[in-house]
């Protein structure tokens, strides 16, 4: 009777827990130091989130669409950080204090992993670094001339569904596309970890097989941190690592198409681009080589 009536908890439990599936929350304490004009997000500095990520400086979305009047850069706030499936937010902001803020806005043009080095232009040679492929061979970016390449930038261990788990999942999208259309036979799909200390190649060959990368279409490479992160800058791309945990990463998000003679074609900023944005493009420069 009594192992019946526990059996019953057990199983009411399990149903409780698959009515939300993917949404957790999350409390988020930190510093805002900036807000963005169009006050759809703000970026705050916050401290470690238990079971999710360590303490960095991020952008993050408000769930009311909108940033709350009277919140501005320096407050000390307390929110709630909602990770979904394919999304994260935050709601219940509140102002706790005020703290002067260390260091400049993050929306002002700040020196950066990225800063001494040149962006590439569009129609500029993408510079050459040795990498590592999936399965631990050496590979140059110049090894893909003859495809038209669209790169991304990504570590695997991100934890905001909507930073390099989406750039994954575009990419998914968009290898199903050029899957299926034989004149987008000679497309290659190339994502670059910007953190090796943990993207080793069996990692990141793990990684290609959940996203079911097929080894012919897409490329997951990793190598030299500098070399990686020299690569990356020439795209906008601004990793900033902390000091005391290599693993504490904090960045932007940049993709890139590039033609079959190794040229750059175009960068695309952030994680506002969709697949059929890019799928376009990769048609345009597909034909225009032809
Ligand atoms: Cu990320």
């Amino acid at each position: 009777m009594r192992a019946h009536t526990l059996f019953i908890c057990l199983a009411l439990a399990a149903a409780g827990c698959q009515s939300s599936p993917s949404e957790r929350t999350y409390p988020l304490e930190g510093q805002v130091l900036s807000v963005a004009l169009d006050r759809q997000q703000a970026a705050i500095k916050h401290e470690a989130i238990k079971g999710l990520m360590p303490a960095m400086t991020m952008s993050y979305k408000v769930k009311e669409q909108r940033w709350p009047d009277g919140i501005a850069p320096g407050d000390l706030i307390q929110a709630t950080l909602i990770v979904a499936s394919n999304d994260a937010y935050l709601t219940a902001v509140r102002k706790v204090g005020q703290a002067p803020l260390e260091q400049p806005p993050v929306n002002a043009p700040a020196p950066s992993a990225s800063s001494g080095f040149e962006l590439l232009k569009p129609g500029e040679a993408v510079p050459d670094v040795p990498f590592v492929d999936q399965d631990g061979r050496k590979r140059t970016f110049a090894s893909f001339k003859g495809s038209v390449v669209a790169v991304t930038f990504i570590y695997t261990q991100c934890p905001l569904p909507d930073f390099c788990p989406l750039m994954d999942r575009q990419f998914v999208s968009i290898q199903q596309v050029i899957k299926s259309d034989p004149t987008l036979a000679k497309v290659h799909l190339v994502s670059v970890s910007f953190d090796p200390l943990t993207d080793t190649p069996p990692v990141l060959k793990k990684h290609a097989r959940a996203l079911k990368a097929d080894p012919a279409r897409w490329t997951l490479l990793t190598g030299d941190r500098d070399d990686i992160d020299r690569f990356a800058a020439r795209f906008g791309l601004s990793v900033l690592r902390a000091p005391n945990d290599q693993r504490d990463i904090t960045h932007n998000l940049r993709t890139a198409i590039v033609d079959a003679e190794g040229k750059l074609v175009k960068v695309y900023l952030g994680n506002e681009w969709t697949p059929d944005q890019v799928m376009a493009d990769l048609k345009t420069v597909g034909t225009m080589k032809r």
